[in-house]
Parts: C-alpha cells; sequence; structure tokens
C-alpha cells in the first residue's frame, strides 16, 4: 500500500537523542523537522519519527503507538521486568546499536567493609531500577529493601537514604565524586533497535528495509579497507597478518613485475601495530581507508 509508513520512537532529548537521529541520516533518510518536533516525516522513506522520553518507548511499542523505536537495554529490560500483564513480552531486539553503553551497577559508600554480595543482606539500596535489582537480589538469594528515586539517587547514601545504591554507570565519575564505589554489574547496556513482534506483513516489509540499512551502516563503521603494494615473494607472509585477509583482491601494478597493490576489507579496526606488521613483511604504501556503505 501506498500510504502504509512506519513510525519508530526516538528519545528527544538526551544521551541517545543524536546518535539515534545520525543513524537515521546514514541510512540516507532524511527527516522534515515539524514545528512541535513530537513527530517528523521521513521525505524519502515510508517512515515517521516520534520523538519522546526514552522511558516511554517500550510502552508506545507495546501498545501500537509506534512498530519500533530505539532505546536502551536498561530501559527495555526494566520495561519487561515491571511489567504485570506480560505485554512487554512483545517487543522483539532487532540490532544491537554499539552506542549509549553503560552498565548497572551496585555502589556502596566507599569506606563500607565490603567483601561479597552477602553485605547487602538487611541493607537499604536506592535505585530507579527497581524490577531489575529486585529480580538480581532474588536470584543471588539476597535479602535486601529497596527504594524506588527516579533521579539523584546517588546521593541517597550520603542523606542517609539507603545504604548503597544501584544506578546506571558509564565513566564511574559520579559515582567516585559522591564518594561511591562500584562493586557488582548487574546488566551491561548498550542502545537497541526494538520492535512489536506483532507486525502487520506491509510494514514489516518496510521494518526488513530499515534494519537491512542500519546494518550495513554498522558494519561499515567498524570495517576498515587497506589498500598496500606488497613484493609477490612476501605476499603469503603479508596475508598471515592482514585482517581481512580470506579473499584479498591482487591487482598487477603496471610496468612492475616484482610488485602487486593489494586491496582487502577487514570487519574490524586496523591498529599501527598491524601496519608495523605489514611494513616489516615487505609492505609499502598502505592506506587504511574508512567505508562509508557495506551491503553483503
Ligand atoms: O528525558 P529522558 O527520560 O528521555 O532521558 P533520561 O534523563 O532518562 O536519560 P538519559 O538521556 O540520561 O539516558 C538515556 C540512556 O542513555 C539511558 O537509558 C542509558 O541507556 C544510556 N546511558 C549511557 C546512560 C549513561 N550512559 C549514564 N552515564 N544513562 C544515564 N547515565 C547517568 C547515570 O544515571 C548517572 O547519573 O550518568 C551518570 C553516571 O555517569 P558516569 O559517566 O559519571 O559514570
Ligand atoms: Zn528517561
Amino acid at each position: 500500500m501506498e500510504n502504509t509508513r512506519l513510525k519508530i520512537a526516538v528519545q528527544k532529548s538526551g544521551r541517545l537523542s543524536e546518535r539515534s537521529l545520525d543513524l537515521l541520516s546514514k541510512c540516507g533518510i532524511t527527516l522534515e523537522k515539524s514545528k512541535d518536533q513530537l513527530l517528523c516525516r521521513a521525505q524519502n522513506f515510508p517512515l515517521d519519527v516520534l520523538l519522546v522520553r526514552d522511558d516511554d518507548i517500550p510502552a508506545f511499542i507495546a501498545t501500537d503507538v509506534c512498530q519500533l523505536g530505539i532505546v536502551g537495554e536498561n530501559v527495555l529490560f526494566e520495561a519487561q521486568e515491571c511489567s504485570e500483564n506480560g505485554s512487554f513480552s512483545k517487543l522483539e531486539t532487532l540490532i544491537k546499536l554499539g552506542f549509549g553503553r553503560c552498565r548497572l551497577s551496585l555502589a556502596v559508600p566507599n569506606e563500607a567493609d565490603y567483601n561479597d554480595l552477602n553485605f547487602f543482606n538487611g541493607k537499604t539500596i536506592a535505585t530507579s531500577y527497581k524490577g531489575l535489582l529486585a529480580q538480581y537480589l532474588q536470584n543471588q538469594n539476597i535479602d535486601a529493601k529497596i527504594v524506588t528515586m527516579r533521579g539523584a539517587v546517588e546521593i541517597a547514601p550520603k542523606t542517609h537514604l539507603a545504604d548503597a545504591i544501584c544506578d546506571l554507570v558509564s565513566t564511574g565519575s559520579t559515582l567516585t565524586s559522591n564518594g561511591l564505589k562500584e562493586v557488582e554489574t548487574i546488566l551491561n547496556s548498550q542502545a537497541v533497535l526494538i520492535k512489536n513482534s506483532d507486525m502487520p506483513d506491509d510494514l514489516n516489509d518496510i521494518c526488513t528495509r530499515l534494519v537491512t540499512r542500519m546494518s550495513a551502516v554498522l558494519k561499515a563503521r567498524s570495517s576498515r579497507y587497506i589498500v598496500l603494494h606488497a613484493p609477490i615473494n612476501a605476499l603469503d607472509e603479508i596475508k598471515t597478518v592482514l585482517p581481512g585477509s580470506e579473499a584479498p583482491t591482487i591487482i598487477p601494478l603496471k610496468g612492475c613485475d616484482k610488485q602487486v597493490a593489494v586491496h582487502a576489507v577487514s570487519e574490524e579496526e586496523v591498529f599501527w601495530n598491524t601496519m608495523e606488521d605489514l611494513k616489516a613483511k615487505g609492505a609499502s604504501s598502505i592506506l587504511v581507508l574508512p567505508i562509508e556503505k557495506m551491503m553483503d
């Protein structure tokens, strides 16, 4: 159907907003900016983008307000833990997006005498992630009291609201500046593309196109194109250190019968020491180039 359009929810303003919109833009999707910025229409793809608070995204998808969303796994799993009627179980992760990385961790005051998880028995823990924390404590057989806070969790021990906290950590500097130390990780999280698994076929087709583009962008982002010159008699040795050497392209060099050009795609970053190894084995004119788009 001509008018069929997919709706995706992304965070309006916060840590995931810029990277989410950038990903859509790298997928070749150009958005018309609407005045209130709640809904943006893509000009060149059957997609509308809903700009909302990240915590609302799982519910929007579960209730069919939209079919897709970009959200942290912490938000997705917490919504699924807290879901009373199981309505969030139809949320499915399509792709891990590699940004918004953080961990949900337990932290205690620096001066606390912490040896193992038994420390938390009989203690009070402040968190915004009651569902995930309760599940973790239950699995570990720890009997602690949970105090739910919506923000500023890290001040709870100082204000004697709790003995410990369970919060998101990325660099750890918030914990340090509040006199806390991280002692256990409950969950490692990153942004993911999620969908409602009950998607009608016509929308699913658009979704598949979008997922193909996103996967191509993510693959290209981590891949590099390597070009170098190699003496023919060192080719086998050079291939042993060349990332992506399963099927490099070998091209003759005009007027030079002792050297060839080698082109290869590496699906991982190429480090300086790899380049030094290549050079030591006789390679020269080594170029490592970013790849803009890549599709199998
Ligand atoms: O307004 P809205 O509800 O949409 O935004 P928000 O304030 O709830 O979320 P936002 O923008 O702060 O975070 C969005 C998502 O980014 C989170 O759900 C995580 O998936 C991811 N993310 C990645 C983080 C962090 N890193 C992070 N460091 N979310 C929060 N933090 C906070 C953390 O809560 C703590 O206060 O940063 C502080 C710790 O950071 P460090 O670097 O000092 O350790
Ligand atoms: Zn939020």
